[in-house]
């Protein structure tokens, strides 16, 4: 055994060479490990006795892709490119031995050589997309000459990998090893050497290519597939050129395209930002003051208290992932409506082919539901899901106490109730969580976890794993009114409230927002979410506040009632003139003098109290950092994840400027535009939140 790098060392079994690369956690292509495999091919090249080279990785996966630490600062030679031209002109036929996850440049790297192999479970694919960018060594120009150009688009363009043995019918590996890989992939390469097989070279093919040459159509077909789902988005429009280029050109041409479009994309705005949340999420996951091997406590089991929309959508993740799931409800009646929609959803998931219907059944054999508590006495973990009443959900924590084995985790799905008067209502608080799913709680990523004042850490840990094993994103958050999502929304909410009192009309400050790249704009997501909603909790807090109240006054609750803030055409929401009326009568009423607002101070005044609103949820330590901030508002609330969530925004625009335009909205509207003491503190030091270390 020789080592070529600290990571890369090349062995002989008979006349295989073998390039092993053992770089934990990824096996990321660090500039150590690509002078690895080229040092590999080159120790190959130069030994007689050597016929063919196995490359192969040891832990948990082949290679992950480039390593996006290295993103960002000069690039050491040799880079990845220049690694895969040397393998791909091996004379020695390379073999790549693929388990785990080859992505990216892995997969990138596995074109390159000229065979492939891989063990059952393992799967492919170039997510580059998803950090803004395109694969950029010579996976757009390999791929579809592997798998056809649309298979190769869907697959660039979505960044979803496949199973790399569903590619066995197009050559994207040559074999399946069902036994040891390593093993597998020697006795694979033997065979080539003694059948004399050559070293084949994908870039030299054209087939497939040559199959979309002169139908453009593919292309504009596809565009307007991914139209929706791609708005805002720069990286997806030059994955396409890529391809497009595969087609149109030699491959060497290709290849400098591939490079001109990646090098667009990288030195932009948007892969910053994208790149920036990958590590995001990942922080997310670390707890300062909850070591990582704190032991977790077993969830094999949970409990639903409701089965509304909420308590049906939770319950979905659970089925979904094998853990059985009970629902609880008051009437049998409200259990089987409950219990209906679930089974609707899924059904609707097998019309539109997501799931199939085995799945379907699987899943629904794992939810049951009754009305009597008792049922939840051995469950791991109980959610309470009923509508935000504080009288309400003590009543139900005050039972769980008594029903409950010891150990099991007692969680609230609140979304703004105070998580320590709700524990104070059992004789175990330190066992008590809040766990807030967003609506539809089956689909939204987010998961905000919320710690009460003596929440026990295993708990903590433990729902932070439950996150990931339900494919949420946990972020931790403290208690406090509207936690850290629906307090930054209510500072925009009020904003947006003020502008369309002061001269908007809900449909230009919508406008404005979904231009920025939300799903939708406050007032939509208002009527979507129902307007009677906030009715209530203001009439219960003695609040008022003309425009809604007015709305409602008409029954008009949004979506579900056909009008709010809009009028409903099917799913379609046109303005109204009933909405306009309700507004100009409350300007009116308010002594308001209407007067026309441009989209940048619309822009400003909705997004910059929630910037403002962040910082000072990390002073009172709410939040553990900036990222996780951001993390909340890209899964929870649609922020568009290429404008990196709101902290990393205003550092984008600058705090010093953000700490400007409020002084002056301040002197215009009032106190509550006074910057947070660490927004003006950060702006005066010239720093960002991405220097707040809390
Ligand atoms: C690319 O290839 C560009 C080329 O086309 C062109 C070049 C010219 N680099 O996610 P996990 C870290 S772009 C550096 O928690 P899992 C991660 O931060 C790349 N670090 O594990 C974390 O660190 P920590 C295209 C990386 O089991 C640790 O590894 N490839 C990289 O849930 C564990 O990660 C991708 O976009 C990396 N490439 O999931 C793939 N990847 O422990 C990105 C991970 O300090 N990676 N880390 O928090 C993934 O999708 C997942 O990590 C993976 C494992 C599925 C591999």
């Amino acid at each position: 055994m020789t080592a070529l790098t600290d990571y890369v060392n090349f062995e002989k079994r008979g006349r295989i060479g073998m390039i092993v690369v053992d770089y934990p956690p990824v096996n990321a292509l660090s500039h150590a490990v690509r002078l690895g495999i080229q040092k590999g091919i080159e120790a190959a090249a130069a030994d007689d006795a050597v016929k063919a080279v196995v490359l192969l990785c040891k832990g948990r996966t082949f290679f992950a892709g480039a390593d996006i630490t290295e993103f960002g600062k000069p690039m050491k030679d040799p880079g990845l490119r220049e690694v895969l031209e040397t393998v791909e002109g091996s004379t020695k036929p390379v073999v790549a031995a693929l388990h785990g996850t080859a992505l990216g440049g892995g997969l990138e790297t596995a074109l390159a050589c000229h065979y492939r192999v891989c063990n059952p479970t393992a799967r492919v694919g170039l997510p580059e997309v998803k950090l803004g960018i395109l694969p950029g060594a010579g996976g757009t120009q390999r791929l579809p000459r592997v798998v056809g150009v649309e298979r190769a688009l869907k697959m660039i363009v979505s960044g979803d990998p496949i199973l790399a043995k569903d590619g066995l019918s197009d050559g994207l590996v040559d074999e399946v090893v069902e036994g040891d890989l390593t093993e597998g992939a020697i006795a694979f390469a033997e065979k080539i050497v003694d059948e004399g097989r050559p070293a084949v070279k994908i870039s030299e093919r054209d087939e497939k290519v040559a199959a979309a040459r002169g139908k453009p159509e593919i292309f504009e077909n596809f565009r307007k597939s991914i139209a929706r789902k791609s708005r805002g988005f720069e990286a997806p429009e030059n994955c396409i050129k890529t391809v497009e280029a595969a087609v149109n050109m030699p491959f060497a041409e290709g290849m400098a395209e591939e490079r001109r479009l990646f090098e667009e994309l990288y030195v932009g705005q948007q892969s910053a930002a994208q790149r920036y949340f990958f590590f995001a999420e990942r922080q997310a996951a670390k707890i300062p003051d909850v070591p990582a091997d704190t032991k977790r406590r077993p969830i094999a089991s949970a409990g639903i208290i409701g089965a509304g929309t909420m308590g049906g959508g939770i319950a979905m993740n659970f089925a979904n992932v094998g853990i059985p799931v009970t629902l609880v409800e008051a009437t049998q009646e409200a259990l089987d409506r409950g219990i209906a929609v679930i089974a609707k959803n899924y059904a609707t998931s097998v019309s539109r082919g997501s799931i199939d219907q085995a799945t379907m059944d699987k899943r629904m054999a794992q939810i049951s539901g009754t009305t009597d508590y008792a049922v939840l006495a051995d469950k791991d973990i109980v959610i309470e899901a009923v509508f935000e009443e504080m009288g309400l959900k003590k009543e139900i924590f005050g039972k769980l106490d008594k029903v409950c084995k010891k150990g099991a985790i007692l969680a609230s799905n609140t979304s703004t109730l105070d998580v320590d008067e709700i524990a104070a209502s059992t004789s175990r608080p330190e066992d008590v969580i809040g766990l807030h799913f967003f609506s539809p709680a089956n689909v939204m990523r987010l998961l905000e976890i919320v710690r009460g004042k003596k929440t026990a850490k295993d708990v903590i840990a433990t729902s932070m794993d439950l996150a990931k094993a339900i494919r949420k994103v946990g972020v931790l958050v403290g208690v406090c009114d509207g936690f850290v999502g629906n307090r930054m929304l209510a500072a925009r909410g009020r904003e947006a409230e003020a502008l369309v009192l002061e001269g908007a009309m809900p449909e230009d400050v919508d406008r404005v927002i979904f231009d920025f790249g939300f799903p939708m704009g406050p007032f939509a997501m208002a009527d979507l979410a129902g307007l009677d909603v906030g009715w209530r909790i203001r009439q219960g807090k003695g609040m008022t506040s003309e425009v809604p109240d007015s709305l409602c006054e008409l029954g008009r609750f949004g979506q579900k009632t056909g009008a709010g803030y809009y009028k409903y055409e099917g799913r379609n929401a046109v303005p109204d003139q009933v909405t306009r009326d309700i507004v100009l009568k409350a300007s009116k009423n308010a002594g308001i003098e209407r007067r026309s607002i441009d989209d940048q101070e619309i822009l400003e005044r909705c997004l910059f109290p929630m910037v403002n609103e962040g910082a000072k949820i990390l002073e009172e330590g709410l939040a553990i950092r900036p990222s996780d901030i951001d993390v909340v508002w890209v899964y929870g609330y649609g922020w568009p994840v290429y404008r990196g969530g709101p902290m990393f925004w205003a550092d984008s625009i600058g705090l010093d400027k953000v700490v400007e335009r409020m002084r002056s909205f301040r002197d215009q509207f009032g106190d509550q535009w006074e910057p947070a003491p660490l927004l003006e503190r950060l702006a005066s030091e010239g720093k960002g939140f991405k220097d707040y270390k809390g």
